[in-house]
């Protein structure tokens, strides 16, 4: 089995708070860094075991990670042999498809000046923010801050909807002989996810790498105003449904799910809340059922296939078992920033203050994994058939406009660009990012603090 206890907790099940701060840093003195790390930080890494159980869960879940700057700052010189983790992010942002990254990316996270991250999560900002004040007396002047982010569940009944109001969190791959899959769970090898672990596709890491693996961090925003009146101006049409629900739908097409979790495939027409609360039910379809023909660019009645969902996750579109037919999964574990949508910004249907997702997913190869999402799939317009389209959620083509097929529920091929009046409107807008790697409890003990 795994050794749980030396896997950071929030790669594989996620510290599942209500608030979490990203606190990115820079280390100005590796060596004072070292001995602090060993010393004051390293107890405070919060393992899988510990999350696993409300006994030994800390009241502030700590988790650390370094970029390829951090790793090369504490004088690691071999290779972890991810290419992309090795060169940073922000040198392969026109990979990803993100708009003007030099107005639309946080100007810290352009370069290579972050050479780690703090994860703290906790029920309350109040305990999020003692717990920073103490590792920061404690680290002093070995590393300075550059850049922070809270994370915030929203409020009251919106709480795990990310900022356009859908459940988030329903979907995860389950990692084999660690996790007991739900009914349509993806499970995969161990070593998609963690490095040095059976079904690794890279064999010529370092020993020490092993139970560790990337974070892939983006501050995307969400343009949600933007989003809302996207679809109140383009219902569809079916003579069944009134215009808000054909506004409701298009918004559950473009994603795959309705706000409450439960997926277009199986309710096609109208939201059903108790099959989304459900976890039994809410992720047991393939898109392959008896009269759907996945190799039929026009049969998407029930889902596009440039639903949010479909295309980070097309399950049976690439043949079944899915683990034989597809080695790009990732842990997801975000959260949502920024406040609730003022009244001001929902009248004038425009965004005003920065909110969105501060999303994190785990992969031992980011090529195959959040990159491959991001730019094989959901950027890549022919993807999964010629003339799928792109995603209408996360796919962005450089500002350039975006096409998506299979919206209109009636002529599947017909395309919608997606625009808002006059205006090309990309509804999630990156503010940049940064790789790193979260490594084992060992690791830091044994190699990165020594
Ligand atoms: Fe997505 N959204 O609200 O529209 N995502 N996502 N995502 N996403 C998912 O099934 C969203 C982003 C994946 O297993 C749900 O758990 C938003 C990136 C994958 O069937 C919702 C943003 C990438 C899945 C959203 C965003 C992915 C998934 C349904 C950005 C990778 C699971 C909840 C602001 C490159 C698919 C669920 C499966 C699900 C939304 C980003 C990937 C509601 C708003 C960047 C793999």
């Amino acid at each position: 089995g795994l050794n749980l206890s030396d896997i950071q907790g929030d790669i594989l099940i996620g510290m599942r708070k209500n608030k979490e701060l990203f606190y990115f840093f820079s280390i100005a003195n590796a060596t004072d860094f070292k001995a602090k790390l060993r010393t004051d930080i390293l107890p405070l890494v919060t393992s899988t075991t510990q999350l696993l159980s409300t006994a030994v869960q800390p009241t502030t879940a700590l988790n650390i990670a370094f970029s390829q700057t951090g790793l090369t700052t504490l004088g690691i010189t071999e290779d972890l042999g991810d290419p992309l983790f090795a060169q940073g992010q922000f040198q392969n942002a026109a990979l990803l498809g993100d708009s003007n990254p030099a107005t639309n990316w946080e100007s810290q996270f352009a370069g290579t000046s972050i050479h780690g991250v703090i994860l703290l999560a906790s029920d309350t900002v109040d305990n999020v923010n003692a717990s920073l004040a103490s590792i920061q007396s404690a680290l002093g002047s070995s590393i300075t801050e550059v850049y922070s982010l809270q994370g915030a569940a929203r409020p009251g009944a919106e709480q795990g909807h990310e900022h356009f109001g859908y459940l988030d969190g329903i979907s995860n791959p389950a990692v084999q002989g660690f996790q007991t899959p739900l009914p349509g769970q993806a499970v995969v090898a161990t070593g998609e996810i963690l490095l040095n672990e059976t079904g690794d596709s890279v064999t010529t890491r370092p020993a020490w790498a092993k139970d560790g693996s990337f974070l892939a961090f983006r501050q995307l925003q969400q343009l949600v105003p933007e989003f809302n009146k996207f679809l109140t101006d383009n219902p569809i049409r079916a003579p069944a449904l009134t215009r808000q629900q054909g506004s409701d739908l298009l918004g559950a097409r473009m994603i795959g799910r309705w706000k409450s979790g439960a997926p277009v495939f199986l309710s096609p027409l109208v939201d059903n809340p108790a099959l989304g609360a459900d976890p039994t039910r809410n992720n047991n379809f393939t898109y392959a059922a008896p009269g759907q023909n996945v190799s039929d660019p026009t049969d998407q009645e029930k889902c596009p296939f440039s639903a949010h969902i479909r295309k980070t996750r097309p399950r049976a579109d690439l043949g079944l078992p899915e683990s034989q037919s597809s080695n790009h999964h990732i842990v997801r574990g975000g959260i949502p920033y920024g406040p609730e949508v003022t009244t001001a910004e929902a009248s004038s249907n425009t965004t005003q203050i920065d909110r969105g997702l501060a999303f994190v997913g785990y992969q031992s190869n980011i090529g195959k994994g959040f990159q491959f999402l991001q730019k094989t799939w959901a950027n890549n317009p022919k993807f999964v058939h010629p003339d799928t389209g792109i995603d209408p959620i996360i796919g962005a083509l450089a500002g350039a406009p975006r096409n998506v097929s299979g919206l209109d529920l009636t002529n599947a091929l017909s395309t919608t660009t997606l625009t808002m009046g006059e205006m090309r409107t990309d509804f999630v807008v990156s503010r940049g990012g940064e790789y790193f790697f979260s490594p084992s409890l060992s690791a830091i003990a044994n190699t990165l603090s020594v």
